[in-house]
């Protein structure tokens, strides 16, 4: 890695779960400006490249590997601004390519903490404009006594125990990175004799059954890491569909995910298994999931053959996943487009303070 100018070697940071995944949060201004310096900071912060991320903050997971940069917003119908960056575990690589919608659980209550939005007592509204899609999600944020309040009797699935709920709404997030919901074009497109949806409501993502990807749909993430000839059918078609969804290459770049689906076990809408794209993630993506309800909605995908759900203008869609399931709603136009979307997470605060990344000579 080249040295970049204005490298800083510590900076004030907010360490906090967002939904199920967790990472630093910053204030735009307590990083450097320059790309350069700030990846190089953040490279170190984590302790990346290394799978165990040992010399850093770096979870050794990609779910635990993430950081949102957070500042006033100029935007009339926004509080704030937030920067999603992936930090690869173990490539030299921090990506802005994709949003994140767990961590944007986690910027409500950090714009409230650092004093960007002033606190409502019950309940503060914190609009966020998400500067990788350049949409704007709603968040409630619970606020007692003039604080945040993580403390309530909310329950996800993949945290334990309960939290304050952080319920956040999403408008507009169809083509989000991709130019269009369904940037080929088609509903349903064969890529390596496989038929795959390329859709985008939030995040890019190729929905697929889990079927003719030659497994059940009901394996664990260990078992479907350990699968070299899956990965390296789910792999071929990610790269193939890459350009067909305006992402160009994707060899580097942490989308589109890929998502295997197949009839519910619990009860729930649809069940789902998804890369992200290199590992299997330990449940779904906020907006992976907002994005797979939509694909299960449109008649003809593949996924409307195995999804279960009642017909109406509000639809509500338990997405299952290797550790229990998330609730997305999806509100439709009179013409079955999805209008809006709506899910519910809770964040929490971990820690407060000043992160380090010396120069360790990488
Ligand atoms: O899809 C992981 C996560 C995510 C992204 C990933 C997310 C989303 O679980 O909105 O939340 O897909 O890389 O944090």
């Amino acid at each position: 890695m080249s040295k970049a100018a204005n490298l800083i070697d510590s900076a004030p940071c907010m360490w906090m779960r967002g939904g199920t995944s967790k990472g630093g949060y910053f204030l735009a201004s307590d990083l450097p400006e320059e790309t350069d310096a700030r990846d190089q900071f953040l490279l170190r912060m984590m302790g990346s490249p290394d799978d165990r991320q040992i010399d850093g903050m770096g979870g050794a997971d990609p779910l635990a590997s993430k950081v949102a940069v957070v500042k006033p917003s100029q935007r009339d119908d926004a509080d704030v601004d937030y920067l999603f960056l992936q930090v690869f575990v173990d490539q030299a690589i921090v990506t802005d390519a994709q949003n994140c919608g767990n961590l944007l659980a986690g910027v409500g209550p950090f714009a409230i903490e650092r004093g960007l939005v002033a606190p409502q007592e019950g309940e503060t509204t914190v609009r966020i404009f998400m500067e990788n899609t350049g949409q704007v999600a709603t968040a409630q944020v619970s606020v007692k006594e003039g604080k945040v309040c993580y403390q309530g009797r909310a329950r996800i699935d993949g945290v334990p125990g309960f939290s304050a709920a952080v319920p956040i709404t999403f408008n507009d997030t169809a083509g989000s990175s991709c130019g269009a919901l369904l940037p080929t074009g088609n509903v349903v497109d064969v890529i390596d004799g496989v038929e795959v949806t390329c859709i985008d409501n939030g995040m890019p993502v190729v929905v697929m059954r889990a079927s003719d990807m030659g497994i059940t749909g009901r394996e664990t993430r260990e078992e479907l890491e350990a699968n070299e000839a899956l990965r390296a059918k789910l792999e071929s078609i990610r790269l193939q569909v890459g350009p067909m969804m305006n992402l160009g290459d994707v060899k580097d770049k942490s989308v589109p995910k890929m998502t295997m689906v197949s009839a519910p076990v619990n009860g729930g809408a649809i069940s789902t298994r998804t890369f992200i794209p290199h590992r299997c993630h330990a449940s779904i993506g906020v907006l992976g999931a907002v994005s797979v309800a939509t694909a299960a909605v449109l008649k003809g995908a593949p996924a409307n053959d195995v999804v279960s759900y009642e017909a109406g203008s509000t639809l509500s869609l338990d997405v299952e996943h290797p550790i229990g399931s998330m609730t997305v709603i999806l509100n439709q136009k009179d013409n079955g487009e999805v209008s809006s979307a709506a899910i519910l997470r809770t964040a929490r605060k971990l820690f407060d303070g000043q992160v380090f990344a010396h120069d360790n000579g990488l």
